[in-house]
């Protein structure tokens, strides 16, 4: 990878990612996640494009040659060797032995698709490169097969598609998964492992009870050998950031197909994406002003303002779009009032709020780039300069920091976070200082 060159940000962003490369894929942090995240490698793909288009193509190829039969992107694929530092590990999901499992270790549960859109900005950092490698050949049928199991697996009569965790959602501990995790009933008396804590504050993290609940919803997972056929499964969830970049990433996969010459299948992805942009309306809340999850199992839609339900501004043609852009420059999200930093995880004002634990309220960098990039699309110029200038200075002063306290910017979570550094360089290049 070329040395990071130019400003302090590039320089030590460059770093933080030459720390956390294993020689084919990145680790979001050495310490507390020390294994490849699926999601992560998406946003970390998506950096590490402007320092080595190589490298990048890699992160995300690594990440593809973990795909199970059934065309799933695992949650994490375990790095050998790292058992005791991270659970639930490989011991626990023994994945080896669930047939049509990948051939090396992994989780079984997903996390969100925003890989295909990954893909696609990494061959266009470097189109020439990308085509000498064929990686959009080898990418494509890898990426439409993760779609079809989206699909054929997750996607019910909504249209839209489901989760099975919070951590599927990627935002493990938002209030929108309170009620329907509370239903769920944690294995009694069950140890709760939290090597976790060694990296991060208790108080920063979700809590033992909410561990409980995980690690009895994917014991159970596993135990059902991850084949999505458990109609009982008692945490089934629509969540409207999973379908905005499920979108994003079927209007990739036509880009893509149009690459490619396949032209039949641009048209398909076009129509999905449609299909599914008209789906997510069912996920608007009126009283509430934005989108927000459904729980299927109670068929509820969850009364909760959270950074989830901003993330449909990357949808092109939303339906809502000018309501959400009241919200988010209102006194829930503060974009502009200087009351908040970057974007926080959920309504400031709500009595779920929480300044430090995870994702009920501190202000992350992924989502800071996905609404970043949904306001320079949106033709707001302005607005998106002014969030990503902050998002880099923070990224610096925080040394990378995980998340950040939304009032006061003071890092939280663990340091030298992968996606925070990625993101942080891919927001400069679009707007240098
Ligand atoms: C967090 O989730 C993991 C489980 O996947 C954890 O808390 O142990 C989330 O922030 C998730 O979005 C992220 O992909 C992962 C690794 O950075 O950490």
């Amino acid at each position: 990878m070329t040395a990071g060159v130019g400003s302090p940000l590039e320089r030590e962003a460059t770093r933080v990612l030459a720390e956390n490369w294993r020689g084919l894929y990145t680790v979001p942090a050495g310490g507390l996640y020390p294994h490849q995240w699926s999601w992560d490698s998406a946003f970390i793909a998506i950096g590490t494009r402007h320092l080595s288009p190589r490298r990048a193509q890699q992160e995300i190829e690594s990440l593809l040659g973990a795909q199970w039969a059934d065309g799933r992107l695992p949650q994490i694929v375990f790095t050998a060797g790292r058992d005791d530092d991270y659970s639930p590990g490989p011991s626990f999901w023994r994945s080896e032995r669930i047939p049509g499992s990948a051939p090396v270790p992994t989780a079984g549960l997903i996390q969100p698709p925003n890989h295909a859109w990954a893909a696609l900005l990494v061959h266009e950092a470097d189109p020439a490169e990308s085509r000498r490698r064929g990686f959009l050949e080898r990418a494509y049928p890898r990426l439409a097969a993760w779609h079809a199991y989206l699909r054929a697996r997750r996607t019910g009569a909504s249209g839209l598609v489901h989760v099975l965790h919070p951590w599927e959602s990627g935002m493990d501990n938002s209030p929108l998964w309170d009620a329907p995790l509370a239903a769920v009933v944690e294995n009694a008396g069950a140890d709760v492992p939290r090597p976790d804590l060694r990296h991060a504050h208790a108080s920063e993290r979700p809590s033992n009870a909410e561990y409980g609940r995980y690690l009895a919803l994917a014991a159970r997972y596993r135990d059902h050998d991850c084949d999505d056929t458990d109609e009982g499964f008692p945490f089934r969830v629509e969540d409207p950031a999973v379908s905005a970049l499920l979108v994003r990433s079927e209007l990739a996969l036509a880009e893509i197909a149009r690459e490619l010459g396949a032209h039949g299948e641009r048209g398909d992805h076009e129509d999905r994406a449609a299909r599914l942009t008209a789906s997510l309306e069912s996920l608007w809340h009126e009283a509430l002003g934005t989108y927000v999850a459904r729980d299927l199992v109670s068929g509820r839609l969850q009364p909760h303002r959270t950074v989830s339900g901003l993330v449909p501004l990357l949808v092109p043609g939303l339906a809502h779009a000018e309501q959400l852009l009241g919200l988010l420059r209102g006194e829930r999200f503060g974009l502009g009032l200087g009351r908040a930093v970057l974007v926080p995880s959920a309504d400031l004002t709500a009595d779920t709020f929480d300044v430090s634990r995870y994702w009920r309220g501190p202000s992350w960098f992924n989502t800071a780039w996905l609404i970043a990039r949904a306001l320079e699309e949106r033709g707001l110029a302005d607005e998106a300069r002014a969030l990503a200038r902050d998002a880099c200075r923070h990224a610096l002063s925080s040394d990378f920091a995980e998340y950040l306290h939304p009032h006061t910017g003071e890092p939280r979570g663990t340091r030298r976070f992968s996606w925070t550094a990625a993101l942080a360089l891919d927001l400069l290049r679009a707007h240098p200082a």
